[in-house]
């Protein structure tokens, strides 16, 4: 039987509170903050920061991955079309050809991987968070978010008043899926124009998807099922290589920025 190290309760509590204040307080100010933690997000997130990008996703559920655990209509499956299932293998997901250039993986190994594969880059995570706002810089640029804790939005309002608190960053990643918070946000306050995504249409959403994903304000990347809300753009149900691909072309743009501004 094993024998554990004496330490106590205090001493459990005080490792997880310096470690959250210690990446808190690192975090308050970011190269580029990811707002949700589904495929694209990760992927984008993986990439920048395995180029030595610092950077956070921001994610209101407890767990991350998005959609991409289980594939339509509530089945573990998920599929790729050529060419992203070039991405599973860089991932090391095992997948299988289902029909010609349409491959098929387990959702739960396939999104664990990408979590890793974020985590092993060094993206930083900050969960159970939810954007409440973003803030606007000089010349009106995006320049980081306003988060509150996840369960404050639940509580009513009488009984809560908690104010939020803001994370700065170079740029940010909306990819909030079909949600497109951030870019909601700009539109609420009357800064951009957002039609919706449209009717499902799986052989131009995926094209259309990665060609628009890109700077859609200044400071502000859209990518993921975001880009088909910001630009109207054809839904495309459950198949994923898109995500995955705009994820890429994401951490592209956020970098070629990064790299322009110094
Ligand atoms: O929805 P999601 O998986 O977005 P995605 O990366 O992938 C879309 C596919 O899953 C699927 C599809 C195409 O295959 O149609 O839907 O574009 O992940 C979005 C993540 O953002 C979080 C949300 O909980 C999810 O994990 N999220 C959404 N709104 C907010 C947020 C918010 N306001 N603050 C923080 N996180």
């Amino acid at each position: 039987m094993p024998t554990f190290e004496p330490s106590g309760e205090k001493e459990v509590t005080r490792a997880i509170v310096e470690g959250f204040m210690r990446d808190f307080h690192r975090y308050a100010e970011s190269d580029v903050i990811v707002v949700g933690g589904g495929p694209s997000g990760l992927m984008a997130a993986r990439e920048l920061s395995r180029r030595g990008v610092a950077t956070l996703i921001i994610e209101r559920n407890n767990y991350l991955g998005g959609g991409f655990w289980i594939g339509g209509y509530l089945m573990n499956k998920v599929t790729v079309r050529a060419p992203s299932q070039k991405i599973l293998e860089e991932l090391g997901v095992p997948f299988t050809e289902s029909s010609r250039g349409l491959y098929v993986a387990d959702g739960p190994h396939a999104c664990s991987k990408l979590i890793a594969a974020a985590c092993d880059a060094g993206a930083k995570i900050l969960n159970m968070t939810l954007i409440d706002d973003v803030i606007l810089k000089e010349k009106g640029r995006v320049g980081g978010v306003v988060v509150n804790w996840t369960p404050v939005s639940a509580l009513p309002r009488e009984i809560t008043c908690v104010d939020p608190v803001g994370l700065e960053s170079k740029l940010v990643i909306d990819a909030t899926g079909h949600d497109a918070a951030v870019v909601r946000m700009l539109e609420k306050r009357g800064l951009l124009k957002v039609p919706g995504y449209g009717a499902m249409w799986v052989e131009r959403s995926e094209d259309l998807v990665v060609e628009h994903t890109g700077e859609a304000y200044p400071g502000l990347i859209v990518t993921g099922m975001a880009v088909s809300t910001a630009y109207g753009l054809p839904r495309m149900g459950p198949t994923f290589g898109a995500m995955l691909m705009s994820g890429k072309r994401a951490a592209d743009v956020a970098y070629e920025k990064l790299r322009e501004s110094g």
